[in-house]
């Protein structure tokens, strides 16, 4: 029922892929959140008292999906030890969300202070008052990544206050799914393409100075992706389908004039969103293979899994709103919690077993770290350095 109440809410060719086959065997993105026969097979393997060790709220069997094959990030490494300080991330679009449930979780260890990197001053302040944050684990800053100018002043800011710079989280995010016309940033770019992919761009390249100095053990820029922009998933392949084609909207200025979409097409706000992801892991890569050696730096991405309570989904019409999260929970078992989904966003912060730099992390059943496929176009070297060559004109860099 659920299902197809949400599924009449997409374009008729989406029948075939539902139709076709069942939706967990041609999956290569899977999250769990349910309990299920086989975690708790895998977790007959770990003592119970290892279990507690690990996760101190785990309980025999219910909890059981919580435990990792991944050492837990509480846990000082050699690499960690090497220091005393706390390390300093600096999280984008900290005041909901993911963004939230990993500033709460990396705050809980004591070992990190999180700059909420947020649009909303007022609204952040609360959103970690609400989850219990500690006023010496946070400073809340202003950053509004739908203004270029806004970027350079955050990291004129950011310089002023003499913190190092350890991990820059690339994280927020808008998603307009059913907007007729499209809207712009403050320098006439597509709203999503220029918030989620441009902002950041400038962002990333700005504090990869920062990240630089930093005397951090490990140091690390992440940029969220997305399942929704792989389109060798199942969940890539519901319509309409990322692609930047040859970049000629962009190249254009995605400003509205000739195009507002990357691919030159009709605007499209759901497809915007998932090229906008495409760029966050074509970005990631290209950052990798220009910096990786000669900075230290790790660059990663991911996909989360489906935390479909988000605030992404607050331009959705209603019926979605009611239906998406069930439907990800009991059809596609894609659903993840908020507070799960932080907990392994902030793995790929500092955890050291997830140290290793040019990935795209996802979870498995077992809500187990492993090292995911991108698709074609998302993994396309070509593209990558097409995309960084004509964002760095469009944010002003060259
Ligand atoms: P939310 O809407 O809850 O969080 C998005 C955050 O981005 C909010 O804090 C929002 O601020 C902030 N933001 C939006 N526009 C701007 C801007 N112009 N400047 C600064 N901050 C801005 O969504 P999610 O937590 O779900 O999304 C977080 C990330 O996770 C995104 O990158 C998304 O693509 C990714 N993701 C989400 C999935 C999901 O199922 N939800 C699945 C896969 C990836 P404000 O609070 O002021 O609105
Ligand atoms: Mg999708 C295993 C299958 C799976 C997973 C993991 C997701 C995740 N989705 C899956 C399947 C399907 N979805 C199927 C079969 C359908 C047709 C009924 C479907 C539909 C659907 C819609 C209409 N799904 C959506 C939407 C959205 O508007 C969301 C979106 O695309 O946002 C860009 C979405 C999502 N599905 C996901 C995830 C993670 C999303 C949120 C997208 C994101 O943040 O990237």
């Amino acid at each position: 029922m659920a299902l197809q109440a949400a599924y009449s809410l997409l374009p008729s060719t989406t029948a075939s892929i539902y139709k076709e086959g069942r939706f967990s065997a041609s999956l290569k993105e899977t999250t769990l959140t349910s309990f299920s026969f086989s975690n708790n097979l895998r977790s007959d393997k770990i003592s119970i008292k290892e279990q507690r060790r690990q996760n101190p709220r785990f309980s025999t069997g219910i909890r059981a999906q919580t435990v990792t094959a991944t050492p837990p990030s509480n846990e000082a490494s050699p690499e960690q030890k090497k220091t005393q300080r706390k390390g300093t991330a600096v999280i984008t679009g900290a005041s909901s969300g993911l963004g939230l449930a990993t500033a709460k979780a990396l705050a809980d260890t004591g070992k990190w202070h999180v700059i909420m990197a947020c649009r909303n001053f007022l609204k952040a302040e609360k959103a970690a008052k609400s989850v219990g944050m500690s006023k010496e684990d946070y400073t809340v800053m202003h950053l509004d990544l739908a203004s270029l100018e806004s970027v350079k002043q955050f990291v004129d800011n950011y310089r002023r206050t003499e913190r190092p710079l350890d991990v820059l989280v690339c994280n927020a995010a808008v998603y307009q799914p059913t907007a007729k016309e499209p809207s712009f940033t403050a320098e006439g770019f597509e709203l999503s393409v220029g918030t989620n992919h441009l902002g950041h761009f400038l962002l990333s390249r700005l504090l990869l100075d920062d990240l630089k100095k930093s005397d951090y053990p490990s140091k690390r820029m992440i940029i969220v992706g997305s399942i929704t922009g792989n389109t060798n998933t199942l969940a890539g392949n519901v319509p309409p389908k990322a692609n930047l084609g040859d970049l000629r909207g962009l190249a254009s200025g995605l400003n509205g004039q000739n195009s507002s979409m990357i691919d030159g097409g009709e605007y499209d706000g759901a497809k915007a969103y998932k090229d906008s992801k495409v760029c966050n892991m074509l970005t990631m890569q290209e950052l990798h293979r220009r910096y990786h050696e000669e900075t230290g730096v790790t660059f990663a991405s991911l996909y989360p899994g489906c935390i479909a309570t988000t605030g992404l989904f607050r331009e959705h019409v209603p019926l979605f709103r009611l239906l998406f999260p069930p439907f990800q929970k009991y059809i596609t078992k894609g659903y993840v919690s908020e507070e799960e989904a932080g907990k392994r966003l902030a793995q790929v912060v500092s955890d050291p077993s997830l140290g290793k730099s040019g990935v795209y992390w996802s979870w498995n059943n077992n809500s187990s770290s492993f090292e995911n496929q991108l698709s074609k176009e998302a993994s396309d070297a070509e593209k990558a350095k097409k995309l960084w060559e004509v964002s760095e004109k469009l944010v002003g860099l060259a």
